[in-house]
């Protein structure tokens, strides 16, 4: 039974962003483990860390799965490796696709592998934008509002473009 429901923090500055994205989202559909329910718009962001890289294509999915948190790490770092993710090179620099798990049920996690809920979330417009698009009334850790965290985060580099994943597309 796929029961957990978790969402997934999707990001990509190089070699075709919006591809990088798409391939990813059919990757993880493709695991018999895994059902994407839905995604968020992609978003175009302006670069955290190190200016000197492209904008970012950042998305956020939900979920369901019968993995375990660490199961599901290990699928989504397969993914980033097979679609040509180089584990070397600067922190914080451009990435051609990072996945990350944002949030498991109301799990709380803090192992060396995983932290959960995602460390950087509550700074990250790039990662609450797209959350409360697919999830408009979830609360969170600290017992407020999602809304709350988006009234909070400046969305001047933030841009939602026209394209958006259709799960139905997934079984195409
Ligand atoms: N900046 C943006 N806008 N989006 C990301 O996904 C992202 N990921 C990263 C760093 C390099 C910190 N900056 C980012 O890993």
């Amino acid at each position: 039974m796929m029961s957990d429901v978790a969402f997934i923090g999707l990001g990509s500055n190089l070699a075709k962003p919006v591809e990088q994205l798409e391939n990813a989202l059919r990757a993880l559909h493709k695991h018999e483990q895994v059902s994407v329910q839905q995604c968020s718009h992609f978003y175009q962001s302006a670069p955290m860390g190190p200016q000197n890289q492209n904008d970012f294509i950042n998305a956020v999915c939900k979920i369901t799965t019968s993995l375990t948190p660490i199961e599901l790490l290990d699928v989504l770092q397969s993914i980033e490796l097979e679609q040509g993710r180089l584990r070397e090179g600067e922190r914080w620099g451009p990435r051609t696709l990072d996945l990350d798990i944002l949030l498991f049920n109301d799990l709380t996690v803090q192992s060396e592998r995983l932290v959960l809920p995602h460390y950087g979330m509550s700074e990250r417009e790039f990662v609450l934008v797209p959350l409360f698009e697919i999830a408009p009334d979830m609360i969170m850790q600290d017992g407020k509002r999602l809304s709350i965290w988006v009234s909070k985060c400046s969305l001047a580099g933030l841009k939602r473009l026209g394209e958006k994943f259709e799960p139905e597309s997934l079984t195409l």
